[in-house]
């Protein structure tokens, strides 16, 4: 089983307008990925984009329920609103997903998932396994989250592929992104890194001084390097740029270009 994450970056531009989408480049990888089904099993992991963070954002999502009721309603609406932006980027992929005949079935991550800060308290991964052995292409997505600590929060998709990665144990895990792969510095500055092993990822994070978030509630490329070091103990990472056709199945056939994290 391989999970593929679909970063914000490439199935939107999150400087852009509310809600774009690149239904073109889904298309593409969608098309990559019916090349290996069904004799591979795949999970469909999607970021939050222009759909979820600017909402997320506007409504301080991250900072939890406060004790005011006024404060507190605006966040409830924010939860629920953002939650539906999130159903309509998921809504897309599966759409492009069904046009090359792939049973793409939408998994809503709130629904599954308990956050303490962020981090996966809780997951109920049953349905995901049962979808999988039915030979279903589950699709999860970055969703907000019911939070022990906060009351609500954000759980990124890079986070949920930690938890899904740690209970499932998939043969490999690839990051798709709108760059060629993980740089020893900015990209476009630094050299482009083809492999690196988990234990070398403090010290990279170290050199980066991870200021990447942007716009980006759920932390950037800092956050999908420290998922990336606890993924590598249970499967091989790859970080590839979903935007130019053919490095997704170069990832998934194991000769790809990009970045390689093995354990
Ligand atoms: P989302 O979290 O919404 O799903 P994503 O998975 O596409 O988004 P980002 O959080 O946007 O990923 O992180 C990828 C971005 O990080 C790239 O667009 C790139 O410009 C930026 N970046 C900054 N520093 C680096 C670096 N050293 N190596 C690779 N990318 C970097
Ligand atoms: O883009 C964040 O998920 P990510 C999801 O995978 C929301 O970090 C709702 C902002």
């Amino acid at each position: 089983m391989i999970i593929v994450k679909v970063g914000g970056s490439v199935f939107s531009d999150k400087k852009g307008e509310p809600e774009n989408f690149d239904e073109e480049t889904v298309g593409r990888i969608a098309g990559e990925i019916a090349g290996f089904y069904p004799e591979e099993d795949f999970i469909i992991v999607h970021g939050g984009g222009s759909f979820g963070h600017p909402e997320a954002k506007k409504y301080g999502i991250r900072k939890g329920l406060p004790g005011d009721w006024k404060t507190a309603h605006h966040r409830r609406m924010g939860f629920t609103l953002t939650h539906q932006a999130m159903l309509r980027a998921n809504e897309k992929f599966i759409d492009a997903f069904v046009s090359k005949n792939l049973p793409a079935f939408s998994v809503s991550t709130s629904s599954l998932f308990i956050t303490e800060n962020g981090e996966v308290a809780y997951g109920d991964v049953e349905v995901i396994k049962r979808l999988l052995e039915l030979r279903f292409i589950p699709v999860l997505f970055g969703d907000v989250s019911v939070d022990l600590a906060k009351g609500i929060d954000i759980l990124s998709g890079d986070q949920i592929i930690t938890y899904l990665a740690k209970m499932l144990g998939p043969k490999k895990v690839v990051f798709l992104m709108d760059v060629d792969g993980i740089y020893d510095g900015r990209p476009g500055e630094g050299s482009l890194i083809g492999s690196l092993s988990k234990d070398e990822i403090d010290a990279l994070l170290d050199r980066l001084h991870c200021t990447a978030a942007g716009t980006d509630v759920t932390g950037g490329i800092c956050n999908k390097l420290q998922e990336a070091k606890k993924i590598a103990e249970h499967a091989e990472v790859w970080f590839v740029n979903g935007k130019v056709p053919g490095r997704l199945r170069g990832a998934i056939r194991g000769d790809g270009f990009g970045t390689r994290i093995t354990g």
